[in-house]
């Protein structure tokens, strides 16, 4: 990279089966194509020690209080943070599946307060745009039945999208909302083209931190 250039903090949100894997599959590829340095990432991040205590809750093998998962799934963002920073000075664009909004949106849906939720988020990353996917929950439900995990039922889906739709609103300065249940080909020439301008607008921008 030239000097002084930053990658961009890129997110996808949205609901279970919402297309945040194809969408940020897509734009990696895409990324890829035009020699822009890129990688992917997603949280959870399920390889550490807290990813496994993670995955072992989210497969239900183990059982967490809802303030114990949510505080792993924030010690897992954080545990990566410094990895993030330094790839992103290095000059590399990180599409990242899921962050902060997640860990606030499932966690607020269960009923615990939204800004206890919020808290130890604060001093992450501040990523420079957040792809919220959003489509009814019943139009995700029929795309398929939902997996085992925890927390894929229409019911509770329903709820984490009206924590995110109140995110969205909140955060409009760099959360862009986009109709998931478009094609896919459609949504991805959308996302490129938001994302062609981002880049080298950011490129120059210091890092910020969630507030
Ligand atoms: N999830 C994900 C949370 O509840 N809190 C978080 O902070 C994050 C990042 O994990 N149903 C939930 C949402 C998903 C589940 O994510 C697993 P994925 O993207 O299916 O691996």
């Amino acid at each position: 990279m030239s000097a002084g250039k930053r990658g961009a903090l890129i997110i996808f949100e949205g609901c279970d089966r919402s297309g945040k894997t194809t969408q940020s599959r897509l734009l990696v590829e895409l990324l890829k194509s035009k020699d822009v340095p890129v990688q992917a990432m997603n949280f959870p991040e399920r390889s550490s020690n807290i990813g496994q205590v993670i995955n072992s809750y989210l497969t239900n093998s183990k059982d967490l209080s809802d303030e114990v998962i949510h505080l792993m799934f924030s010690a897992n963002r954080w545990e990566h943070m410094n990895q993030l920073k330094q790839k992103l000075l290095e000059g590399k664009t990180l599409i990242v599946d899921r962050y902060s909004y997640s860990g606030v949106a499932y966690s607020a849906a269960k009923g615990l307060d939204f800004d206890w939720c919020y808290a130890p988020e604060r001093g992450l990353l501040k990523p420079d745009a957040v792809f919220y996917l959003r489509a009814p929950a019943s139009d995700l439900a029929s795309r398929g039945q939902y997996g085992e995990e925890r927390y894929e039922k229409a019911e509770f889906q329903e709820r984490v999208a009206k924590v995110f739709d109140r995110i969205c609103s909140k955060e409009a300065s760099y959360w862009h909302q986009f109709d998931a249940s478009q094609p896919a080909e459609d949504l991805h020439a959308q996302i490129a083209s938001i994302t062609d301008e981002l880049l080298p607008k950011v490129a120059t921008q210091p890092l910020d931190k969630l507030s």
